[in-house]
């Protein structure tokens, strides 16, 4: 099923196997050196890269902004059942508005991966669904490659999985030029502290047009912090 349909899909083989490997073993070496993943410009440039770029177009539509990025990741281990958007209990802030399409997109990019990294709850885009209640045959679990990207409406709720070896992602977020792209860029950004674009990523993003405005939407409109959790900030973005 597309994206249309579900909000979510695997998009197979969206770049090379042979260029993800060699993307995750470089991400491994440069993490064995501790050098920060940002001195990278390989992963920043894949915000604009073309393949990746048709694969967000059709989920969402023409006209995006890229809207944060998280380092490259080596991990093994479960998450908990989440949600990426910033308002994160259902039905609380203006994510949850029916009559405004909603269209920020977590891109998770598979490097490395081993059995199945990632399950969905379909559906929970929409509906109040408590994973603890939801019957096991309606998760959806994911398999991925090297090379392949899983997309997804930030409002799904998804966990990752463990699986045998570390999988090596590279975790991408994109978004309609509209409110709910900036109330998420400012949500990361402004509040939770994640470092701004580099000067070269910026210039990336602005000659494809999609560098969203530094604007801080929360100073803006202070009614609405009261429907975001900001965890403590983090002291390695
Ligand atoms: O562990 C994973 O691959 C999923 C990560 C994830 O769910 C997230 O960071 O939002």
């Amino acid at each position: 099923m597309t994206y249309k349909a579900q909000h979510f899909e695997l998009f197979p083989g969206v770049i090379p196997k042979e260029e993800a490997l060699y993307l995750g073993a470089r991400i491994r070496e440069l993490a064995a050196l501790k050098i920060h993943f940002g001195a990278e410009s390989a992963l920043d440039r894949l915000s604009v890269r073309s393949e990746i770029l048709d694969v967000v177009h059709q989920c969402i539509g023409p006209k995006v902004w890229s809207i944060h990025n998280i380092r490259p990741q080596i991990e093994k281990f479960r998450s908990n059942w989440h949600r990426d958007c910033s308002n994160k209990v259902f039905g609380r802030g203006r994510d949850w508005n029916p009559e405004v399409e909603y269209r920020c997109l977590k891109v998770i990019m598979y490097f490395e991966a081993t059995n199945e990294p990632l399950q969905i709850i379909p559906g929970s885009y929409y509906k109040d669904l408590n994973p603890k209640l939801v019957q096991p045959g309606k998760v959806v679990t994911l398999r991925a490659n090297p090379g392949d990207i899983i997309a997804f409406d930030m409002r799904q709720l998804h966990r990752g999985k463990p699986t045998s070896n570390a999988k090596v992602v590279h975790q991408l977020s994109y978004g309609g030029q509209d409110h709910h792209s900036q109330r998420f860029y400012s949500y990361m950004h402004h509040l939770r502290g994640f470092p701004p674009f580099s000067d070269v990523h910026r210039e990336m993003l602005s000659d494809e047009g999609m560098l969203p405005p530094d604007t801080d939407y929360f100073a803006k409109f202070p009614k609405e912090l009261s429907t975001v959790q900001v965890p403590k900030p983090r002291r390695t973005p």
